[in-house]
């Protein structure tokens, strides 16, 4: 019988998305909560250039980086098809969904959650990334009409995570105004699939742990 295990952490958008996509694949996977200020001994030893979660140990063998992981996942598991099957469409898809890891996601982190004299043009350069991919999305609409559930997975920081940290930080960067592109996209992945939205991480404590990691904020009110 196949062991599918994940290591990741309650909080994590990367570790969310791998469990969200082996429970759209329907794979039973066990899930071990890493504690990230005292690694255990598992997870440095699947993830040693890292040392990051999510990791995935398949049969025994690790694969680590969420997008990495989503892929093998795909590979593994055939049903539900994750990646669209045409190779530009694929190609797209994976630029996208790096785009919003690596450059929208620490971008948001340095404009909402680091305070410091360069605060302002932080901002400014989350609100430029955030323009390019409103451009595409309205341009290309290839969220839109050609939709796929590898970018809805990567989704769920810009639907999930940037709201409740705007909320956290009081700086409302991405607003349905502003973002008329983004919204749309957002609304269709919850109309269609808000039931894989289900256990994701609850906005008030993670305001708990963002206020013990990054101190309070001036909206924050503990409920
Ligand atoms: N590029 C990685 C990012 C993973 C990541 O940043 N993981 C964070 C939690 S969200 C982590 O393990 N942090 C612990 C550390 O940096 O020591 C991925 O997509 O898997």
């Amino acid at each position: 019988m196949e062991e599918v295990k994940v290591y990741g952490a309650w909080g994590s958008p990367p570790s969310h998305r791998v469990e969200i996509a082996l429970k759209l694949k329907g794979v039973k996977y066990e899930f071990i909560e890493e504690d990230l200020k005292n690694k255990s001994e598992e997870l440095l030893k699947y993830n040693p250039v890292h040392k990051k979660i999510p990791v995935l140990v398949h049969n025994g063998r690790p694969i680590a980086e969420s997008l990495v992981i989503l892929e093998y996942i795909d590979e593994i598991w055939k049903q539900c098809p994750l990646l669209p099957t045409d190779p530009y469409d694929r190609a797209q898809t994976r630029f996208w969904a790096k785009f919003i890891a690596e450059k929208i996601t620490p971008a948001v982190r340095d404009a909402m959650l680091i305070p410091g004299e360069d605060a302002e043009k932080k901002t400014e350069e989350l609100i430029e990334l955030l323009h390019i991919l409103e451009k595409e999305i309205k341009e290309k609409k290839f969220v839109g009409g050609n939709r796929n559930k590898y970018m809805d997975i990567v989704s769920l920081y810009v639907i999930h995570w940037i709201p409740i940290l705007q909320e956290y930080s009081s700086k409302h960067v991405l607003t349905r105004e502003k973002f008329p592109g983004i919204y749309d996209w957002i609304d269709q992945v919850l109309l269609d699939c808000g039931d894989i939205m289900e256990n994701l991480p609850d906005k008030n404590k993670m305001f708990d742990v963002l206020r013990v990691i990054f101190g309070p904020r001036n909206n924050y009110k503990p409920t």
